[in-house]
């Protein structure tokens, strides 16, 4: 394993440091802290003050969006007129939601809607002629995508042929050089005459624009907030960064979901285990827990049941929906199970596979749906990219996902030939072809990913932001980390290394498979770089008492590397406030890897008291 601080120094570095002392000293903030507000690009007070108090306030003007006014003057006369119209979506949770938020807004104001929602295996990603000249037969004038069809030429030409106007909402890059499909309007921050100031919303987050626009503009407004629940769901779900609008979407809409009227949105959550009163979930619970039953509908193919449990009235439907969604996931998470399971079990069994730079993993009948988790596992597991092919007759349908600095979709175009076709980017893949070429894909690839990785790149990589010492993890730390949440894509939650820390005691091992260690406040008495007054739970008992470490599932590692009482590590963790009824309140540490100090390094570093 290779600790790598992120935001290395750089040329910006020297810079950064600059911010970084300015801010602390305005701000009152722990210098650490401030470092990781400039390493998120924040450069002045104004900005940092926003990022830590995120408000409606931060919620751009939607007009500011290139098409946005041409959409919405469609819009209103549509739902004045009460014309049919159908909102265009996809399968994942940001597609569903999009639709879900457009639906409401539309029919609130009045205005009648229908949607479609593709068959993930079926239909596949984006706009089909058919869906369009269906929709023109039954009477539907505009159509509206919602995250996709940035790159529907076709299904544009074929809705202007069919006499429907199409107005295309999306947040995916558009090419540069193949512009963009011929439309009413086209609305994507991502264009590059468009000068919206938030690049990186979602698709839901785009059409939540659309649907602010047309509330305002209709003196709703203050409906507005209660569409940021969802909105902020699928922008966690499509992991776009929490950076700037996205940050105050996710901040508030987490909040809403405190309390929720939505009938299928409170049965979800009851589902999920998550609707204990009062208490917002966490970025990682919605990841964890929401997203993959919103999206196991998607991979199980009734992402439609998804759009009507969020717009359904009736509580025991919603109630009803929800659980099936849930035992989809489970269903999705057994199957899962079983191919994660399959695949390893190659792997263990293959030298050829083990030893391969990039590993690809074939068999048969594997639903196509969940290969990308199980390549995703892979990858993870080993520390290289990882394809995972399903055969189905003769084709064969696989989904790759990649490490950090491996450029997965570049290695796939070295071969088009191979491919009936692809996709993807940097980090992961999608892709069909002719299942006797599969032999030849695992051996063209290992050699340009050989020729590529060194041994070093193969190992996985922690990141951490900073270093401290024990004495400076303090209440006062804590608070201002907690200032920097919700955290989550291009706000991580902030890791630590500390160096030379002391173990007191032995480490103990707790339900045969997790670890705690205790480590030493201070490396020599009186050295706390705060008072420990500050922490109302650290008195000197406290201090005595040392500080917890937990590693989960990190037992199995003291055989490998037996520590005992009185050693030095280096350890890498993230704080955490101890939520323990009768021992809650203090902080405790979350190791994300430990290692005994370098012999020498403990010496220079720990000098002993
Ligand atoms: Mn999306």
């Amino acid at each position: 394993m290779r600790w790598l601080r992120r935001a290395e120094a750089d040329a910006k570095g020297a810079k950064r440091r600059e911010i970084a002392r300015l801010l602390a000293a305005a701000l009152e903030l722990p210098e650490i802290v401030a470092e990781m507000l400039a390493a998120r690009g924040i450069s002045s007070v104004d900005e940092a003050n926003r990022f830590l108090h995120p408000s409606l306030g931060d919620l751009h003007p939607p007009m500011e969006m290139l098409g946005m006014r041409a959409a919405v003057e469609r819009l209103e006369r549509a739902i004045a007129q009460r014309e049919p119209m159908l909102i265009y979506g996809d399968y994942d949770v940001d597609g569903t939601m999009a639709t879900v938020i457009l639906k409401t807004a539309v029919e609130l104001l009045g205005g009648a809607c229908d949607f479609h929602v593709p068959h993930r295996l079926l239909e596949g990603y984006g706009m089909r002629d058919e869906v369009i000249e269906r929709a023109a037969a039954d009477g539907v004038k505009l159509i509206i995508s919602v995250d996709t069809g940035i790159r529907a030429f076709a299904a544009a030409e074929t809705a202007e042929r069919a006499g429907v106007e199409l107005i295309v909402t999306d947040h995916h890059l558009v090419a540069p050089d193949e512009g963009v499909p011929k439309a009413l309007a086209v609305l994507n921050p991502n264009q590059s005459d468009c000068g919206y100031p938030c690049k990186y919303l979602c698709g839901a987050g785009v059409a939540f624009k659309v649907a602010q626009a047309l509330l305002e503009r209709a003196g709703r407004g203050r409906l507005i907030p209660s569409f940021l629940k969802i909105v902020a769901i699928a922008t966690i779900a499509d992991a776009v960064p929490l950076l700037g609008e996205n940050r105050a979407i996710v901040a508030l809409g987490l909040e809403g979901l405190r309390q929720v009227k939505n009938p299928g949105l409170k049965a979800l959550l009851k589902v999920c285990e998550l609707d204990s009163a009062g208490r917002a979930p966490s970025t990682t619970e919605v990841a964890f827990r929401i997203a993959p039953r919103m999206n196991a509908a998607g991979r199980m193919d009734v992402a439609k049941d998804v759009v009507e449990l969020f717009t359904v009235k009736d509580a025991e439907r919603a109630r009803e929906l929800a659980e099936n969604l849930d035992r989809l996931n489970s269903a999705r998470q057994q199957e899962e199970q079983r191919i994660s399971e399959a695949v390893l079990k190659q792997v263990e069994e293959s030298a050829e596979l083990r030893g391969a730079a990039c590993m690809v993993i074939e068999g048969e009948g594997w639903h196509r749906g969940v290969i990308g988790i199980c390549a995703a596992r892979v990858a993870e597991r080993f520390g290289r990219p990882a394809l995972v092919i399903t055969r189905e007759g003769d084709e064969a349908h696989g989904s790759g996902r990649s490490i950090p600095g491996f450029h997965l979709l570049n290695a796939l175009e070295t071969a088009p030939e191979l491919f009936l076709r692809y996709g993807g980017h940097a980090a992961a893949v999608g892709f069909a072809m002719r299942a006797e070429n599969v032999a030849l894909l695992r051996q063209r690839l290992n050699e340009y990913a050989g020729a590529r990785l060194a041994g070093e790149e193969l190992q996985p990589v922690l990141e951490f932001d900073g270093e401290l010492t024990m004495d400076q993890v303090t209440p006062r730390l804590w608070e201002s980390l907690r200032g920097l949440q919700p955290f989550g894509m291009g706000n991580p939650e902030p890791v630590f290394l500390a160096r030379g820390v002391t173990l007191m005691g032995e480490p103990r091992v707790m339900k045969e498979k997790h670890l705690k260690l205790k480590l030493r406040r201070y490396a020599s008495a009186g050295a706390g770089a705060e008072p420990v007054t500050s922490a109302p739970a650290a008195g000197a008992g406290a201090l005595a008492r040392g500080l917890d470490a937990l590693g989960w599932r990190m037992a199995h590692r003291l055989e490998a590397e037996p520590l005992s009482g009185g050693e030095a590590v280096d350890v890498l963790f993230r704080i955490e406030q101890n939520t323990h009824k009768d021992f809650g309140g203090g902080l405790q540490l979350v190791l994300s890897d430990f290692r005994r100090t370098a012999a020498q390094a403990a010496a220079v570093m720990v000098p002993l008291s």
